[in-house]
């Protein structure tokens, strides 16, 4: 990190991680651009800057062409992946956003108090990913809630345990998606939560299909570690050849991804000339791979043009 940037700089860095409104956050980037020195040294944080804005600007529009094309709308995305919370009134919603995010969503005890989407950032190791708590969800739900599930990476299906028949909310919830042709699958995988556990004492009900969890307090970590392994995302981080390796924010690849995809993502331009990567897995010593190595998560690699 250059030490010449001055302080304002690393509260608008701050003010930035924080903000959830694309508008504002470019707002920010141009704010932090304005406070940053001009020279050699910063010319690489400046276009990253600049890049950035690039993108912010490029998902804003593509959210409007979705909102008035088919009459759906999108939240754009933000870090790692993004992951919706579905269920019928007063299951249990928000205070599961509450519980993994720094939102402070409105919580009642009666039903419908969510009456629009609210977003988070869930903070799992070095990785950040998008909460977003939805108004519940009928027949009567307006299309755009539905055309946010269709945008999302996962989707998690709260379903309140303390209910005459929880059993019979989530297939309820799982006809009122496979209508819409949003039946969580392989693209778009699903999570139950059984929320309320503290109020019954029966076990976890049964549910083939999908993973089913209940939430107690205190297993905030847990989920979020499930979350994130249910997006079939990898970390991968990658060192300079002849240079210690010094941690920084990883790629976020498809589980699956070879060291050519992991090129791709980097020097798009230069993958032909790719010849072989060195890579670090757990504790082993550093070993050459070939361009087709399936890569795994929290790998560092090395890339050999
Ligand atoms: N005992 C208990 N109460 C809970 C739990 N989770 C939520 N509640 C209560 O259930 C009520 C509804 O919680 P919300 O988080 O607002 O539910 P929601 O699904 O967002 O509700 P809507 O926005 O109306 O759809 C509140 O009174 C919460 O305090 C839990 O794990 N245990
Ligand atoms: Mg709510």
């Amino acid at each position: 990190m250059p030490a010449n940037l001055p302080p304002d700089y690393y509260k608008k860095e701050k003010e930035l991680q924080m903000e959830k409104d694309p508008m504002r956050k470019i707002e920010i980037i141009n704010e932090m651009l304005a406070i940053m020195p001009k020279h050699k040294g910063t010319d690489k944080l400046q276009a990253l800057l600049r890049a950035k804005i690039a993108k912010l600007k490029k998902e804003l529009k593509r959210t409007k062409k979705i909102g008035t094309r088919r009459y759906e709308y999108a939240i754009p995305k933000e870090g790692a992946g993004q992951v919706v919370l579905v269920g019928s009134p007063n299951a249990g919603k928000s205070s599961i956003l509450k519980a993994l995010t720094n939102a402070d969503p409105k919580i009642g005890s009666y039903p419908f108090t969510t009456v629009k989407p609210e977003i988070g950032m869930i903070e799992f190791e070095d990785v950040r990913i998008q909460l977003i708590d939805l108004p519940p969800v009928s027949e009567e739900t307006p299309g755009w809630i539905f055309g946010i599930i269709r945008n999302a990476d996962l989707i998690i299906l709260v379903i309140d345990l303390s209910t005459e028949d929880p059993m019979e909310s989530l297939q309820e919830l799982l006809d009122l998606l496979d209508h819409r042709n949003l039946k969580p699958d392989g693209e778009r995988p699903g999570l139950v939560i059984a929320s309320k556990c503290d109020l019954v004492s029966e076990k976890l009900f049964e549910f083939s299909d999908l993973p089913v969890i209940r939430f107690p307090k205190g297993s905030e970590a847990f989920l979020k570690e499930k979350i994130f392994n249910l997006l079939g995302i990898i970390r991968v981080y990658t060192k300079k050849p002849r240079q210690k390796f010094t941690k920084s924010e990883p790629m976020i690849m498809k589980r699956g991804a070879t060291v050519i995809d992991a090129a791709k993502h980097l020097k798009r331009e230069f993958v032909q000339n790719l010849r072989y990567a060195r890579i670090w897995r757990g504790v082993k010593k550093g070993r050459r791979v070939e361009r087709t190595f399936p890569l795994e998560d929290k790998d560092i690699i090395e890339l050999h043009f």
